[in-house]
Order: C-alpha cells, then structure tokens, then sequence
C-alpha cells in the first residue's frame, strides 16, 4: 500500500486546525499510520527542505518550520500521494482551490498550513526522515468484521 508524508506546518497547528487536516484525511478513506506533534530541529528542518537550499527563501522556510510545533503523520492508501497534493490544493494559498485545504484555510505561500510528499521517491526519504522504525505502524482495518 502506497504511503505518504503528511505534516500540519506551525501554523495550522496554532490555528487549531489538525483535527479538521486529519478529518478530511480519515473521511477520504484513507488511513493514518503513525502520528506525532513535535517541535523540529534546525537539522531536520535543512535536511527535510534540502531541495530549496539554493532558493531565497530556505532560511525564511526554516525559520518557520522551526518556530513552533508541527503534527507530522504517516498517511496510506491507494495513490495517496498524489491525491493528498490535489486535497492540499496549489502552493500559493491565493491560486488553491476551494475545497481544497491551502485553498480553504491557506493566506500566504509562506504559511500554508500543510506539507505533503510530492512523489514516492520524496514520500520514502521524508518518512524514513521524520520517524524511527518503533513509531511506523502497518495496519489493516476490521471495522468489515465489527459493523454490519
Ligand atoms: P511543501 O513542500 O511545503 O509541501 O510545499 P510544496 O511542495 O507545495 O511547495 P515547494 O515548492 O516544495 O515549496 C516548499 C515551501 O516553501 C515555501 N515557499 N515559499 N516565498 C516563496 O516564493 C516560496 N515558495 C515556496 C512554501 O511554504 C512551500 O510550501
Ligand atoms: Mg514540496
């Protein structure tokens, strides 16, 4: 099954929204694997955003992500990883589409509230990143055997 890193950046944690990123998550039909809040490292936060090193704005990221803590999750399900980027919507907040998280709740491109994996190469670096072998949990549900 297809896995993916999801995080609710700092400013979505402040804003009280986790429980409305893993809602729609859940209610999508997919299925959160592991989950931790936790304040991140300047060392985490330069290795996570390795790819933007070069870019103006890596020490203004880093700062962010540090600022405070994050919920970072395991999500899993079929294609969830590219279906996570379309639930998460554009980048920049003010080209998201409603409905869309960014687009719903998102204000500007540097505080956009949610990360998440933007391919399975970038999905298997970031969870071997955020989580140690203990915390990485694979389930099935039953609920088939406990409803009917
Ligand atoms: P993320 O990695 O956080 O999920 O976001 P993304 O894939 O949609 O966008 P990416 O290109 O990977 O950029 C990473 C984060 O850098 C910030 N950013 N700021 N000031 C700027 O022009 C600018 N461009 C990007 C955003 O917070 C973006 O989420
Ligand atoms: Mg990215």
């Amino acid at each position: 099954m297809e896995k993916t890193f999801i995080m609710v950046k700092p400013d979505g944690v402040q804003r009280g929204l986790i429980g409305e990123i893993i809602s729609r998550f859940e209610r999508k039909g997919f299925r959160m694997e592991s989950g931790k809040l936790m304040t991140v490292s300047t060392e985490l936060a330069e290795k996570h955003y390795a790819e933007h090193k070069e870019k103006p704005f890596f020490g203004e990221l880093v700062n962010f992500i540090t600022s405070g803590p994050v919920f970072a999750m395991v999500w899993a399900g079929e294609d969830v990883i590219a279906t996570a980027r379309q639930m998460m919507g554009k980048t920049n907040p003010s080209e998201a589409a409603p409905g869309t998280i960014r687009g719903d709740y998102g204000l500007t491109v540097g505080k956009n509230i949610v990360h998440g994996s933007d391919s399975p190469e970038s999905a298997e670096r970031e969870i071997q990143l955020w989580f140690n072998e203990e915390e990485l949990s694979s389930y099935e549900k039953t609920i088939d055997s406990w409803i009917y």
